[in-house]
């Protein structure tokens, strides 16, 4: 064996012992063995537009505590990168109040002026069509992070066709009381940050995702900054 393969392999090791491989993604590392070496995803976050979180807790909200600190380093698959950036996007909403849908998936992800789209008020979602089968990692959701509030009924789905018939499953849900009718949500509903939501994709296969919302502590409006998809081409 030459140096140069000897020198590959223990960097092969090291990457396996990367900081934030244990613990909270336990579950997630010891599935993907068979995926291969787990490296941490690239995330780049746009500048935060306001520091901290309002100390009183809307009512009806059924809010996980907010992390201190930054988010620790997500594991991925080596190779899952941002697959949704560019990718068609259509909605509930044919007719944004602001913006256009095409701000979903346009690669910006700062609360800047004129940066998110406002759908209706109500139950709106918006999908991405990821145009093949991708084995997703991660979703990362910015709804809208210029100040502090918290988006209702937020659901996830994946599914193999547009129409969300064939193959859907339920990444993430925090509609705790079915109010929106997709099914009693389990997950915790949360403050927007300028680090985006991180939902785990557990590498599910889907070509479509699709994200609903019921408006947020703020209005009824449902908005977006960016959504991105960290994946890998489905084998
Ligand atoms: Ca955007
Ligand atoms: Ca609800």
């Amino acid at each position: 064996m030459s140096a140069t393969l000897i020198v590959a392999a223990v960097l092969s090791l090291a990457d396996d012992g990367a900081p934030g491989a244990a613990g909270a993604q336990g579950e997630v590392a010891k599935e993907s063995k068979a995926a291969g070496d787990l490296v941490p995803l690239n995330i780049k976050l746009p500048k935060p537009a306001f520091r901290g979180t309002p100390k009183h807790v809307p009512p009806g909200t059924n809010l996980e505590e907010p992390r201190k600190g930054p988010r620790p380093p997500f594991m991925a698959a080596k190779g899952a990168v941002n697959v949704a950036a560019g990718k068609p996007v259509t909605s509930s909403d044919n007719e944004p109040i602001i913006g256009s849908i095409k701000l979903v998936t346009d690669g910006d992800n700062s609360a800047d002026e004129g940066s998110y789209v406002e759908l209706g008020p109500g139950l709106q979602w918006v999908q991405i069509d990821l145009k093949e089968k991708a084995e997703i990692w991660a979703i990362l959701v910015w709804h809208y992070h210029a100040n502090a509030r918290v988006y209702h009924d937020v659901v996830v789905q994946i599914a193999d066709d547009p129409d969300f018939i064939t193959n859907v499953r339920t990444l993430f849900n925090n509609d705790h009381d079915n109010s929106s009718g997709l099914g009693l949500g389990r997950d915790k509903e949360y403050w927007e940050t300028y680090e985006g939501k991180l939902i785990e994709g557990k590498a599910a296969v889907a070509r479509y995702v699709r994200l609903y919302s019921k408006g947020s502590t703020a209005d009824d409006q449902n908005h977006y900054i960016e959504v991105e998809v960290y994946a890998r081409p489905a084998k």
